[in-house]
């Protein structure tokens, strides 16, 4: 059984976060260190760890962060300019919390999708 992360107590709503969105699969709410204008996580609300954990059973709720993350991003005001969404997994991938997230990030022009190896 996966630990639970502060994500969970966010979509329990037993911590307060800034909710945007949430219905019966997922739940969107802004990142608390935005890196851009709008920086927005849209979660499962199920605990799924990492990309690596997910299972066919998960894609009704995968495909909802897609059609959540198109929505938001009109809402925001990002569509016509574009916007970026990014799913880090483990170490490699920059991932910090063990409960998979898509990240919706825009409102100015986002540069090259990696930093520059020194
Ligand atoms: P990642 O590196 O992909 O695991 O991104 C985790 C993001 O979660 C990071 O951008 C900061 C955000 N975050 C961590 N803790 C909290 C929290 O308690 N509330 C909110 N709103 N965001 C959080």
């Amino acid at each position: 059984m996966a630990e639970e992360t502060i994500f969970s107590k966010i979509i329990r709503k037993e911590i307060p976060s800034e909710m945007v969105y949430q219905d019966e699969r997922v739940t969107a709410f802004r990142d608390i260190n935005p890196q851009a204008p709008t920086h927005i996580l849209i979660v499962p609300n199920k605990l799924i760890p990492t990309v690596d954990d997910v299972s066919s059973e998960d894609e009704a709720a995968l495909g909802r962060l897609f059609t959540v993350a198109a929505r938001l991003a009109q809402e925001e005001g990002l569509s016509r300019e574009g916007y970026r969404l990014i799913v880090n997994c483990r170490e490699h991938g920059g991932q910090e919390v063990y409960h998979l997230h898509m990240h919706l990030l825009g409102g100015r022009p986002l540069g090259p999708m990696l930093a520059r190896r020194q």
